[in-house]
């Protein structure tokens, strides 16, 4: 199992990067290449995953994301089901903001004899839920609750202490429609705190909150919604 740690590296030197979610459960694939077509320029890869996916149509999307684009394709699963050989890397992804033993450790268990078949690149990730104003597709699907914006003492601490356990990023996670992204403040103690990347997303959907994102410290913005609903982005746009 010796896989390139290409993704890790990008990530490492990335700056105002920004990743777009597919969730394979929302998207038609007929419409891939036109999709691919309308994305940002600064687009550095893509993330495949949703909270659940009918088993084989990550796999499918895949080789037909693979058919348009030659970005990274990141796999972001919401269970072992949607790990797939046909990425180019995996974000291992432990949900340290809850106390729910199958997402901290059970999935991950799990998901080794899926993973021994691949050469995925294998990324371990700290996954952080923080509220987002409604309640979202992790916290039903983990049972877990989200942490407060308030809590910036915690949600810190909680991210370093991924880092010294080994982490190789640190993802803050407003949750998938948030009315409120992950705020500044939080962002920018965060980022602050760790040496390793910080990545953001959950409820980004305009130019100006991409923005204060990076301008808090996110290397890696991740936004889904607004280009499933590219015509929600239109109308937001007007905001900037
Ligand atoms: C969800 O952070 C991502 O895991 C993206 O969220 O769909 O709200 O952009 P949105």
């Amino acid at each position: 199992h010796t896989v390139k740690k290409t993704i890790l590296s990008r990530l490492n030197v990335i700056k105002n990067g920004l990743a777009i979610l597919i969730d394979p459960d929302k998207f038609d694939i007929e419409n891939t290449a036109t999709f691919l077509r309308k994305l940002p320029s600064h687009t550095a890869m893509l993330f495949v995953g949703g909270s659940t996916v009918p088993y084989g149509m990550t796999k499918d999307l895949i080789d037909k994301l693979k058919l348009f684009t030659a970005k990274p394709i990141v796999l972001f699963p919401g269970d072992v089901s949607q790990i797939v050989p046909n990425a180019d890397g995996l974000l291992f992804l432990s949900l340290v903001s809850g106390r729910n033993p199958e997402y901290l450790i059970g999935q991950q268990i799990k998901a080794v004899q899926h993973l021994k078949q691949t050469e995925l690149e294998v990324i371990p990730t700290a996954y952080l839920l923080i509220d987002g104003g409604n309640i979202s597709a992790v916290e039903g699907v983990t049972g877990t609750s989200p942490m407060s914006q308030n809590d910036i003492t915690g949600i810190v601490d909680t991210a370093t202490a991924s880092e010294y356990l080994g982490m190789k990023l640190v993802y803050l996670e407003a949750g998938s429609g948030a009315l409120n992204p992950v705020r500044s403040e939080i962002i920018a103690a965060v980022k602050e705190a760790i040496s390793i990347p910080l990545l953001v997303g959950g409820g980004i959907r305009t130019e100006a909150q991409k923005q204060a994102a990076y301008d808090a410290g996110a290397d890696l913005v991740v936004m889904g919604t607004a280009f499933e609903y590219p015509s929600a982005l239109q109308d937001r746009k007007i905001v900037k």
